[in-house]
């Protein structure tokens, strides 16, 4: 059965797995979304760690799934966040395609210096991780990174990869279609021998499933994207990376360490605004998927730093008493002025933060590497 192509030509590879939580689709509901689509039923015997779930590898139309499931699961954390109070949002909504788009710039601006800080690592150290990670050169790697966005980084140790296995697989999970597609297309472009099997996902409402693999796993937790999670959801989304990683396999994991605060401040809000307009975009989203009518000139972009629980957080502050509706969440808002909506949390770490995660949840370190200011960790962690 051929996959039906989305708009720009490219069909990715869906992994469903058995509800978990609310924004769940049955096979049932895949089939009337696209009746196009290959259906694979995997082995129920070779998934480590769990127990009587089928996967189903399915590769559907992305432009149809994403489109019905995002809306759900917009409405329903719309209606979550915006009646709590405090509000809060939860960063997943940043990433639409204007939102990963000013994230790649954030990434590039001088202020924020964590990309640049773990790209140095990564180049100056990419065949020791990978020989770390993957030592039989005869054998299949397949990397698998979760939150990839465009994978700008990857790359590097791709690279290495290609040098230390003769068979390289590469699975960027990602929310964001539009982010997979540029990091396909990053990726066939300049390095055409790694296979490229993207998978849309939301991996902490659905929890990556990886099908049985004769080779070395490196799962790829970088770019500091755990440090959106408070240390109790940090856990549960190790442990779930850990229960498909089997006795060799490995996990790279990159975090942003705690620095003076007048260093990390400015990396959320940059001079140019780009933050601010990353941060924002939450609202100028809302307005165009779930129908509501945000003005986003009434509402600035925050950003404190907590030293008790060590994060960066971000938040949108009504700068004056107003009404905000969302038509298709049927909600009616009331804001006071300087009344906030919570949208990110990023944590920031010390070794001994790392040490005891990674321990907490059945990972040993195998090795580590900091830059020279020790302002970033990329660490390996393999099983206990
Ligand atoms: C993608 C979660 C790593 O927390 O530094 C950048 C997101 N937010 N600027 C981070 C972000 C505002 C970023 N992560």
């Amino acid at each position: 059965m051929h996959p039906d192509k989305d708009a720009r030509g490219s069909a990715y590879a869906v992994h469903v797995s058995p509800p978990r939580c609310g924004i769940c689709f049955h096979v049932s509901e895949f089939l009337s979304i696209s009746n196009q689509m290959a259906v694979r039923r995997g082995s129920l015997g070779g998934l480590n760690g769990f127990v009587c779930m089928a996967t189903y590898l399915q590769t559907v139309d992305v432009g149809h799934f994403v489109t019905a499931d995002v809306h759900q699961a917009l409405t329903r954390e719309v209606r979550r966040g915006l009646i709590a109070r405090p509000r809060s949002l939860s960063p997943w909504m940043f990433y639409d395609a204007e939102g990963s788009r000013l994230f790649d710039r954030i990434t590039t601006l001088p202020e924020y210096y964590p990309t640049r800080t773990e790209r140095t690592i990564l180049s100056g150290h990419a065949d020791a991780i990978i020989a770390a990670a993957h030592s039989d050169r005869s054998s299949p790697l397949r990397i698998a990174e979760l939150g990839a966005g465009t994978a700008s980084k990857t790359c590097i140790l791709l690279e290495a990869a290609l040098r230390l296995s003769d068979e390289v697989v590469y699975m960027p999970v990602d929310i964001c279609s539009h982010a997979l597609e540029l990091a396909r297309q990053n990726v066939t472009s300049a390095l055409p021998e790694v296979r490229v099997q993207p998978i849309v996902r939301n991996y902490v409402t659905h929890p990556l499933q990886l099908e049985p693999f004769d080779g070395t796993t490196l799962a790829l937790y970088i770019g500091t994207n755990i440090g959106n999670f408070s240390p109790e959801r940090a856990r549960l989304i190790l442990r779930d990376l850990r229960v498909q990683l089997r006795t060799g396999d490995a996990l790279l994991l990159g975090t942003d360490m705690v620095i003076d605060e007048p260093t990390l401040l400015p990396a959320y809000d940059d001079g140019d605004g780009v933050s601010a307009a990353f941060n924002l975009n939450i609202l100028h989203r809302l307005n165009r998927e779930p129908g509501a009518d945000f003005d986003a000139d009434r509402f600035h972009h925050r950003v404190l730093w907590n030293s008790v629980e060590s994060r960066i957080e971000m938040h949108l502050e009504s700068t004056q008493e107003q009404d905000v509706s969302i038509e298709h969440a049927d909600l009616a808002l009331h804001f006071v002025p300087h009344e906030t909506i919570h949208t990110e949390n990023s944590y920031k770490f010390t070794d001994q933060g790392i040490r005891s995660l990674l321990k907490e949840v059945g990972f040993e370190i195998r090795r580590a590497w900091k830059d020279s200011r020790g302002w970033y960790t990329v660490t390996l962690a393999c099983f206990r």
